[in-house]
């Protein structure tokens, strides 16, 4: 297959399969001629040449609204609405939209989250936005206008519940991971899929620095709420065992390429309504540690959870939600390790433990011992992964609305020194952790902590 020829490729006809051989080849089609960021007023045009997306709109150009609403850190996002219906277009910018021209960045990732919404939409159906068409040249997707769903972050903020969320998280979390992996796929598409998504370095290198490294020395990008936590950044920086339980969290990110990440589950990377549940965003798909994705979303629900009392008003102390925020936290780790355990049992289409091995009843016995140790240790790699990512959110570069929109620096940065106090503890002591009861009670006992605040 030319990719370089394919100048846009409709979903109806989205012929490049991921198991078409072709995987291994590296990507050439953003970046070259034909590449101009859009803007609101070149977008109806752009739409024009798509007829898929053209229908879908209804009517002519001249009837079609465009509205640029990213908030993002990365990318230019237009909804577009028609007489008929609305959609989205996001396309990936050639630079990191936060930081500016000086920090380039791959288009490139527009195709990796092309293919893992695919993917995706396989494994978990009902649970990402449709997709209308992906425009190479433009490095643009254009996707399902999810409304009235809101981003869940704000959401969190606003103190609604999602009676949905924790299961239908737990359940795209653990059929996308499930079946990307050696439990699920067969050697030779796992082997297929790992090289394509091999090609999202540049994505992962962001995680890689951001996540893991910058927020233990100094990094000019680096930032907090200063005065009032430079003690505890500098006690981070200096903190040997924090240091290396980061780093070999890194290393496990860097190394173990156990199943196709979604690589960015925090609560800016869902949409919800209180019935519906949807993933978005997955440009920094790629192969990594089970644990990482549940590891992300349970570390953004505890930004919330520690947030909380900065949310808080003279009519809604937000006690009662943030016990509903560790609910969730604990009912969709829960979801999760049931699902992934249930697929295992009942849909072991992979070559790592093949069932017809244990069919006889000691067999049975001892893999199913196996598989609820795996994911004790998954559990394990989760914790560790959400201290990383709630930790670089307070000390790092790209930080969260929960937290600043917390105006007054002194009551935010209470919030933060007993969020930074969680994620030490998930990382140094994540061995500990035998359940998300455990998750649970911790954040509780720093939550009441006083001197944790202070
Ligand atoms: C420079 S990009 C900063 C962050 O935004 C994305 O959402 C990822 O989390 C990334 O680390
Ligand atoms: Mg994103």
């Amino acid at each position: 297959m030319q990719l370089a020829s394919l100048a846009t490729v409709d979903s109806t006809k989205a012929e490049m399969s991921m198991s078409s051989g072709n995987a291994a080849q590296r990507p050439r089609f953003v970046g070259g001629e034909g590449y101009a960021p859009l803007t609101e007023a070149s977008v109806s045009a752009f739409l024009a040449t798509h007829r898929t997306a053209a229908e879908h709109l209804g009517g002519t150009p001249a009837d079609w609204s465009v509205r640029e609403v990213g908030d993002g850190n990365l990318n230019l996002v237009y909804i577009v609405k028609g007489p008929a219906q609305g959609l989205v277009v996001k396309q990936a910018l050639p630079y990191v939209r936060l930081v500016g021209e000086s920090w380039p960045l791959p288009l490139d990732r527009a195709y990796f989250e092309w293919h893992a919404l695919k993917l995706q939409a396989g494994a978990a159906p009902r649970q990402v936005p449709q997709l209308h068409g992906f425009d190479e040249r433009r490095a643009a997707l254009i996707m399902e206008l999810l409304e009235p769903h809101v981003i869940l972050r704000k959401g969190l903020i606003a103190g609604t519940r999602y009676p949905k969320l924790a299961m239908d998280t737990a359940r795209f979390a653990a059929a996308t991971l499930f079946t990307t992996s050696d439990f699920g796929s067969p050697a030779d598409l796992k082997k297929e899929r790992l090289a394509l998504f091999s090609q999202n370095g540049a994505l992962c290198k962001i995680t890689e620095d951001l996540v893991f490294t910058d927020p233990y020395r100094v990094a000019e990008l680096n930032r907090w709420t200063s005065p009032q936590l430079d003690q505890v950044a500098a006690e981070f920086r200096a903190d040997a065992p924090l240091k290396v339980a980061v780093q070999e969290l890194k290393w496990a990110f860097m190394s173990r390429s156990e199943a196709l990440l979604h690589g960015d589950l925090h609560t800016g990377s869902i949409m919800v309504t209180p019935d519906d549940t949807r993933i978005i965003d997955p440009e920094f798909a790629f192969f990594g540690p089970i644990g990482f994705d549940p590891g992300a979303f349970m570390a953004n629900l505890l930004l919330a959870y520690f947030a909380q009392p900065g949310q808080a008003t003279a009519g809604d102390d937000r006690q009662a939600y943030r016990a509903w925020i560790l609910d969730t936290l604990e009912a969709f780790w829960n979801g999760f390790e049931d699902a992934f355990l249930d697929r295992w049992r009942n849909d072991a289409g992979g070559d790592a433990f093949v069932p017809a091995l244990f069919s006889d009843v000691a067999g049975a016995a001892e893999i199913e011992a196996f598989r609820r140790r795996c994911l004790s240790a998954v559990l394990v790699d989760a914790a560790g992964f959400a201290g990383a990512k709630m930790a670089r959110r307070i000390l790092g570069l790209a930080h969260v609305e929960d937290l600043e929109s917390i105006a007054d620096p002194d009551r935010r940065a209470a919030c933060e020194r007993k969020a930074l106090c969680m994620a030490r503890d998930l990382m140094v002591s994540r061995a500990r952790i035998g359940s998300a009861a455990t998750i649970r009670s911790w954040a509780e006992s720093i939550a009441a902590d006083e001197a944790a605040g202070r």
